[in-house]
């Protein structure tokens, strides 16, 4: 456990800029206000006053912001000071702060969680607010910012409020199981009531879904046989020379990593190695690695080269497929489709319809089907109403509280067992009071903050 002394850190940026500020939350914020600024401003007044060192020597001259508790950020009496942004400026005055007694250097992401803790904000508010900082697209941001304002936290607390009321149902037909000579644990209506709960954490959980892929973007990894073109397809992707192309067999060994954009969802593609036997040590290394990445993947986009035949193509995607890990999607890229005329009596029909792309990395037919496939997979729609940002603790979380659900169904259906049921809702609630943070380890606070910038 941190101790509850008073933290101060600089929070802007290390290096040089226009305003650098020190923050300062605690209850020796006041008294690092007196020892720096000569008094205490008035609260939530801006002043401009200079800042000076324990000699009395004017450090620097800038702005000075008082909030007392409970009106801060942190919940606690926090102190703001905007000096000029020069890391041996802002390097001087946090050591005179930290000189102040009871005060000490703040660790990454410690003001968010003496928010959360002093009930500021839930869990899914203050991890939006890394979120927001960290985020890299315009639609990312935006759900940040709309988890940061409690659109997460407000759907959570709605679906716990009817899954509240189901157990509390179930807990008073078992307390008073004669009342009106009805049974409520069997005349159907509560499997009903767990089947709607049921329903909408599942339409939570597609939201929460598309709430990471924001975030996190998906994995996918471009696998096939050597030359069928996979480089020219993260080349086609990215809309740059990244990697190497040529006809030789085996041109990529290593594996080559991207981030791209399709309206503003984020996509890691990984192009790797040919796959096959090979005597050449380096490219061994490359199909290892590339067998590597597959397995971590969340989608294989499946190149061949339309060129060979039907008949040899399913063959190759029989070899490869089966060493794949299970449950993973795959889609099947008919590369080179310009080479192969649109009208032959190759169907393909061994391939669902669904996720097979016929495609020309040269001229780029087939690219924008591939994005639309890419961004439909992934459940992503652009439209920012409503959404927020998720992480993949919040996705498992609501698996957890699904599969509760879906037990306590059964105890009420197939064994009547009432108390089960009420035991199984009691484990529900519990998984998503985790999202909010009603119910965290130490462990789990020390991983979230952890990963927080320092001073925010
Ligand atoms: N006509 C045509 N040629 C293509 C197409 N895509 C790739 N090629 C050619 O096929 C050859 C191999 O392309 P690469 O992109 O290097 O193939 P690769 O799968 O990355 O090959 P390795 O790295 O060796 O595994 C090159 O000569 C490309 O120009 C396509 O859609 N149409
Ligand atoms: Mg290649």
């Amino acid at each position: 456990m941190k101790d509850n002394r008073t933290i101060a850190a600089i929070a802007t940026p290390i290096g040089r800029g226009g305003i650098g500020i020190i923050r300062i939350s605690g209850s020796s914020a006041p008294a690092c206000a007196e020892k720096i600024l000569g008094h205490v401003p008035k609260p939530r007044y801006a002043e401009y006053l200079p800042f000076r060192d324990k000699n009395g020597k004017v450090l620097d001259h800038g702005i000075a912001l008082y909030f007392p508790k409970p009106n801060s950020y942190t919940g606690e009496d926090v102190v703001e000071i905007q000096a000029h942004g020069g890391p041996v400026v802002l390097d001087l005055l946090l050591r005179e702060i930290l000189e102040t007694e009871n005060v000490r250097a703040a660790e990454p992401g410690e003001f968010t969680e003496r928010a959360f803790l002093n009930d500021k904000m839930d869990l899914t508010q203050a991890e939006a607010v890394a979120d927001l900082i960290d985020a890299c697209s315009e639609q990312a941001a935006r759900s940040a910012s709309n988890s940061l304002h409690g659109e997460f936290s407000r759907i959570i607390s709605k679906l716990r409020d009817k899954l509240i009321d189901v157990r509390t149902y179930i807990e008073a037909s078992i307390d008073f199981p004669e009342d009106d000579g009805v049974d409520y644990i069997t005349d159907g209506g509560i499997a009903e009531k767990i089947d709607d709960l049921i329903n909408e954490t599942d339409s939570v959980r597609k939201a929460a879904i598309n709430g990471s892929v924001i975030r996190d973007g998906m994995k996918i990894v471009i696998a096939g046989r050597p030359n069928a073109g996979k480089s020219s397809i993260l080349n086609r992707l990215s809309g740059q020379n990244t990697a190497i192309v040529t006809n030789v067999a085996g041109t990529t060994r290593d594996i080559l990593r991207e981030q791209i954009f399709i309206d503003g969802m984020p996509l890691h593609i990984i192009d790797t190695a040919g796959l096959r036997e090979t005597e050449d040590e380096v490219e061994q290394i490359g199909v290892k690695r590339a067998w590597q990445e597959i397995t971590e993947a969340d989608l294989v986009l499946l190149v061949l080269d339309i060129t060979l035949g039907e008949k040899e193509n399913v063959q190759i995607y029989r070899d490869i497929t089966e060493k794949f890990p299970a449950n993973l999607p795959v889609c099947i890229i008919l590369n080179k489709s310009d080479l192969a005329p649109k009208e032959t009596d190759e169907t393909y029909s061994d391939f669902s319809r669904e996720n097979i792309i016929r495609l020309s990395a040269k001229t780029g037919e087939g690219l924008e089907e591939l994005k639309k496939y890419l961004k439909e997979t992934m459940g992503y729609s652009s439209c920012t109403e409503g959404t927020f940002i998720a992480r993949r603790r919040h996705l498992e979380a609501l698996d957890r509280t699904g599969s509760h659900l879906i037990a306590a169904k059964e105890q009420i259906q197939t064994y009547m067992a009432g108390e089960l049921a009420a035991e199984e809702l009691k484990y529900a609630q519990n998984s998503l009071n985790e999202i909010t943070g009603e119910f965290t380890s130490d462990d789990l606070l020390g991983k979230i903050f952890g990963s927080f910038c320092l001073g925010k």
